[in-house]
């Protein structure tokens, strides 16, 4: 490491003014800058002794990006049915909360905060990677995906529709997965509700054809993922809880018919809940922004806890969105992979490092913890 220049520290100076790199109260979290590091699968966590994370690599990853105010951590699967890529950790069983504390222990002690993602894939997955069984979902919909299975790619086949009974078993694996992340040493929780995955199966008529109360009506299609909210909100209070959304992403092939009046009827809900944040992607995930279907400017001024905004986002436009107050904090996923500095590279304006996506996912630590610091 070089030291730094004196136009650096003039630099730093002059950043450390700007108000995404300041403190921010995220319901009961406290945190020292606005700049996230948004949740992202590496798929290393330690498969064959049933999905545990803790590697002294898992563990030196998080921290090494312990600049960001607060960390969200990859997802984490509610159950082994809510799994849907190779080696992505858990928050289920004892093993997988003995595993999450020295990961959470070492960002604490490196000065930031970590919520753990809760997740469950729903129909995005395949038997290969959830102990033979067929996948879940909302209605019997096949999704037009892949699956990364053990055999490689294949499609993903159709779901099973879950009945009322196992609809609340699944709000209790979310429960436990929010109690497990405190237990863990987690600061909170986002529950996982974007990107075509379970709760959002439930929000879009894309894949949700139920007629029952989970089905049919914008209250009805939001039930499932507010019943979630509320366990969570009654198992850790709504101070430690947020959510991930993403109303007009194409991803998973996922799709609504009128994303502003699903979503907009969810964020109302939400706030009557004081959760402390929602993450929301603006856009097609990691693609395009300006996609049409949903006003994020409405949701800003509506939503009363923290907006943190995600997808797409520079420098420039990061502070522009605080300083305006277009969001409180900003997320940055693919740039905190190849950054584990990102946070002081963005207050000097230093170069990036490029992110390398053929070592996204694979096993091991190139890619993953060998990117350079300045
Ligand atoms: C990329 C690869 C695997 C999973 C998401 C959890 O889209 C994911 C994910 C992204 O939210």
């Amino acid at each position: 490491m070089n030291a730094p220049l004196p136009n650096q520290v003039a630099d730093t100076l002059q950043a450390d003014s700007l108000k995404l790199f300041q403190p921010l109260r995220i319901g009961d979290i406290e945190v020292t800058n606005r700049v996230v590091m948004a949740p992202l699968t590496r798929s290393r966590a330690d498969e064959p002794s049933g999905d545990v994370p803790g590697s002294e690599m898992n563990i030196e990853y998080y921290r090494q990006r312990s600049g960001a105010g607060l960390i969200i951590s990859e997802g984490t699967q509610v159950s082994p049915l809510g799994k849907g890529y190779m080696a992505t950790p858990g928050i289920y069983s004892d093993e997988q909360v003995e595993g999450w504390k020295p990961i959470t222990r070492a960002v604490h002690e490196a000065g930031s905060k970590i919520v753990a993602q809760i997740w469950h894939v729903g129909r995005v997955t395949h038997p290969d990677l959830i102990g033979g069984a067929q996948p879940l979902a909302p209605s019997a919909i096949q999704p037009h995906i892949v699956a990364y299975t053990h055999g490689g790619k294949v499609d993903a086949p159709i779901p099973h529709a879950l009945s009322l009974e196992e609809i609340h078993e699944v709000v209790n694996e979310y429960r436990r997965g929010a109690a497990n992340a405190i237990r863990a040493g987690f600061d909170g929780i986002e529950i996982h509700g974007a990107n075509g995955y379970l709760i959002d199966q439930f929000l879009r008529d894309g894949a949700n054809q139920r007629t029952d109360q989970y089905g049919g009506s914008i209250e009805n299609r939001c039930r499932f993922a507010l019943e979630v909210v509320d366990a969570t909100i009654a198992e850790i209070g709504a101070g430690r809880v947020g959510i991930r959304l993403s109303p007009v992403t194409p991803a998973n092939d996922l799709s609504d018919t009128d994303p502003q009046a699903v979503f907009g009827y969810l964020v109302q809900e939400l706030n009557k809940r004081g959760i402390a944040f929602i993450h929301f992607i603006e856009g097609a995930t990691g693609g395009p922004r300006d996609v049409p279907g949903f006003d994020f400017g409405w949701a800003r001024t509506t939503f009363k806890g923290v907006y943190i905004a995600n997808n797409g986002y520079d420098r420039a436009m990061a502070i522009e969105a605080v300083e305006t107050g277009r969001a409180d904090a900003v997320a940055f996923g693919r740039l905190f992979i190849s950054n584990p500095d990102l946070v002081q590279r963005l207050k000097l304006d230093a170069a990036l490092n490029a992110p390398h996506p053929q070592t996204f996912y694979t096993p091991g630590p190139v890619g993953y913890i060998d990117y350079p610091a300045l």
